[in-house]
């Protein structure tokens, strides 16, 4: 058996005995069941469980390599990242984030709450399920990670040695290139159109000179801006639901980035699980159910952060120059701003990059799957053209009612 003196990529009985001798989560003796779970672009995880105890948990190892593609060397530095980013996010929104049980440096894993008893969020939607905690246990999540990390709520030097101690650079490179660039620009011949929609979608993404330019100002918002920690990958892939629980997972994005790259996420992709559902269910009162729900749902995460952020911001900034009469408003502009310009990121990326949504994939017929993909990317398109005045919970309702009614549903 290995010491787990040297790094290996793990098998799941590797994955036991790192639990029971490395991290100690096991007592020697036990009879440990293990197994490999996840399908995730990126990392190997493992579920342990000491069927005498009751006991289990979740292991999480990076490899060198993405596991979508081995074209993306990754730092395994990332696993470093996600345990001290899931430290701090456990301080500020308890009960929102798995509790972590270890981190090892060697073998760049670490050790967290088994969240079995919870759905991947994207999956739950798609079998039709609706939350309704969630808009308000991720505006939580978001307003506290997000304003509590800021220089307006921190002591500046503990600012500063978060931004270092966050630096990034290997995942903020895929984020750079797979969300900035390469929607808009296929320069490493790497996207992957659908063929039946390829034409149209070569045309509003490749050829729209304005919407290249607007998609570099908000590139170097993502480079410059090291706002808030941010979580830096929040798609409902990345969130693990029950009824009465959300749990945010997958922080190895996490840097010091603007605050709106988050919110955004999750606003793309509610608009993915509505295109789906408005697309795919039969026209029925379930298909309203679920469609109405997910615009409220959406609504409700915009608004709810807004009306959270304002609460927060009266009772935590301590910043002097912050209360000057104005600068409250003029900072949320700022993060609402980013927040359309990443909603419109996030639909184009997963429609035409590597890294898809089987919110759009799933769809097996062509005309439905074309149509779901163009109210998409023209919602996209406005809201990175547009994202100064979009604003409210309504202005994201309007816009998505207009590209779905530019591409009805085929019959
Ligand atoms: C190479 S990784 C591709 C995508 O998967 C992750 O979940 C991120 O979203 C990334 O962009
Ligand atoms: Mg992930």
């Amino acid at each position: 058996m290995p010491n787990f003196d040297r790094y290996f990529l793990m098998k799941p009985a590797d994955a036991a005995e790192f639990a029971r001798t490395k991290l100690g989560l096991f007592p020697a003796g036990a009879r440990l069941e293990h197994a490999e779970i996840g399908d995730g672009n990126l990392n190997y995880i493992f579920r342990v469980r000491d069927p005498a105890s009751g006991r289990s948990v979740v292991l999480k190892q990076a490899g060198g390599t993405a596991r979508i593609s081995d074209q993306f060397k990754v730092s395994t530095d990332r696993t470093r990242i996600e345990y001290e980013a899931l430290k701090i996010e456990n301080e500020l929104a308890p009960g929102l984030v798995p509790v972590t049980y270890g981190y090892d440096p060697v073998m760049n894993c670490c050790a967290m709450e088994d969240l079995s008893d919870h759905v991947i969020m994207r999956a739950g939607l798609l079998t039709r399920e609706r939350y309704p905690r969630f808009a308000d246990h991720i505006t939580t999540f978001m307003v506290n990670t997000l304003l509590l990390t800021t220089d307006v709520v921190l002591d500046h030097k503990r600012k500063k040695a978060l931004v270092a101690s966050f630096i990034n650079p290997d995942l903020c490179e895929i984020t750079e290139d797979l969300v900035y660039t390469e929607p808009f620009d296929d320069l490493r011949k790497r996207n992957d159109l659908f063929p039946q929609n390829r034409e149209w979608l070569e045309r509003q993404l490749y050829e729209d000179e304005t919407l290249r330019l607007e998609t570099a100002k908000l590139k170097l918002d993502f480079f410059c801006n090291a706002q808030s920690l941010i979580h830096g990958d929040l798609h409902t892939g990345s969130i693990f639901v029950r009824q009465d629980s959300t749990k945010v997972i997958d922080g190895e994005f996490a840097f010091y980035g603007p605050a709106g790259f988050d919110v955004g996420n999750v606003v793309a992709n509610l608009v993915f699980a509505w295109a789906n559902a408005d697309t795919v269910m039969p026209e029925s009162p379930a298909r309203l159910a679920q469609t109405r729900w997910l615009e409220e749902t959406l609504f409700e995460v915009v608004e709810g952060f807004k009306r959270k952020w304002k609460a927060l911001w009266r009772e935590r900034v301590v910043e002097s120059t912050a209360r000057t009469p104005g600068f409250a408003e003029w900072y949320l502009g700022g993060v609402l701003r980013d927040t359309a310009g990443v909603t419109g990121l996030e639909l184009s990326r997963r429609t035409v990059g590597i890294a898809h949504v089987k919110d759009l994939t799933s769809i097996a017929s062509p005309p439905h799957r074309i149509r779901a993909e163009r109210l998409c990317i023209e919602m996209a398109k406005r809201c990175i053209k547009e994202r100064e005045r979009i604003t409210t919970g309504d202005d994201y309702l309007e816009l998505l009612r207009w590209a779905a009614e530019r591409h009805p549903r085929p019959a």
